[in-house]
């Protein structure tokens, strides 16, 4: 595993959740959705697609259209047990723990009903680790993927192109900057000779990437199909201040943090 995970980027764990782990998920999902005034807490939303496209709002003032809609929920691992319980199952923690070489904290979370349709990109731009590369992506597949949902789409081994340096030196994206940023990654993936693949995943499958893998979702061709996802982003324990940490009682860690400002 490790193997794979230096050499490409990448480890795909197929079936690794049975149906009953992901339905806790969904029932949670559900109610949060349909009990937004009590159970949504200050989770927020980004709009995919619609007139709103584009805005993130808290969960709580989202009209029923959005709702209805393609749209991420962030951080709901901040307020859902059952999250908690899926992006923090033990043997999943352990996998993540041999690949970091620390025990895995949560930072964030993403959940979608329908593909991301997000451009390919690096996670790093938008959260980079405390230490380089130290920070590994769980994608679990909550129900049977087709072409059609928009899957991931992913470059193998493109962890290993440097990242792109922007103007205060680091490599957490600076907006006006990202054309430069892209036609480097493109010069870098033609020199490399690199190509993308399409994972396209069933129930209970997980996905994890590298923190420096290029990676992004399909344009989605079937608007009616879903791609039920839950994408997890770690960092290490040890690499915050352990009083921002949470355990649960499996043992696994997150973060404490406050919501997504809209
Ligand atoms: O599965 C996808 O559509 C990609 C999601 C993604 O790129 C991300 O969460 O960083």
């Amino acid at each position: 595993m490790i193997e794979s995970w230096e050499r490409d980027g990448f480890i795909i764990l197929k079936n690794f959740f049975n149906q009953n782990d992901l339905n806790l998920l969904e029932e949670d999902i559900c109610l949060t959705l349909e009990n937004r005034e009590t159970r949504a807490g200050n989770i927020t939303i980004d709009i995919l697609e619609g007139e709103l496209i584009g805005q993130r709002l808290k969960l709580v003032d989202a009209p029923e259209s959005a709702i209805q809609g393609a749209h991420k929920v962030n951080d709901l691992y901040l307020e859902s047990k059952a999250c908690r319980n899926l992006n923090l199952n033990r043997k999943l923690c352990r996998i993540l723990e041999t690949l970091l070489g620390d025990k895995p904290l949560v930072i964030n979370s993403l959940s979608f009903k329908k593909g991301s349709q997000q451009p390919h990109h690096f996670d790093t731009y938008y959260m980079p680790p405390m230490v380089k590369d130290m920070m590994a992506v769980t994608s679990i597949c909550l129900e049977d993927q087709s072409l059609e949902t928009g899957p991931l789409s992913y470059y193998p081994e493109s962890h290993k192109i440097l990242p792109y340096v922007f103007s205060h030196g680091g490599i957490h994206a600076v907006p006006e900057e990202m054309e430069q940023a892209t036609q480097y990654i493109q010069s870098e993936l033609e020199k490399r000779n690199l190509k993308p693949k399409t994972f396209v995943g069933n129930a209970g499958d997980v996905f994890i990437w590298h923190a420096q893998l290029y990676h992004g979702g399909l344009p989605i061709t079937d608007h009616e199909k879903t791609r039920k996802t839950l994408v997890t982003h770690y960092w290490r324990k040890h690499d915050v201040e352990q009083h921002r940490v949470a355990t649960i009682k499996s043992g696994g860690n997150y973060l404490i943090r406050e919501h997504q400002n809209t």
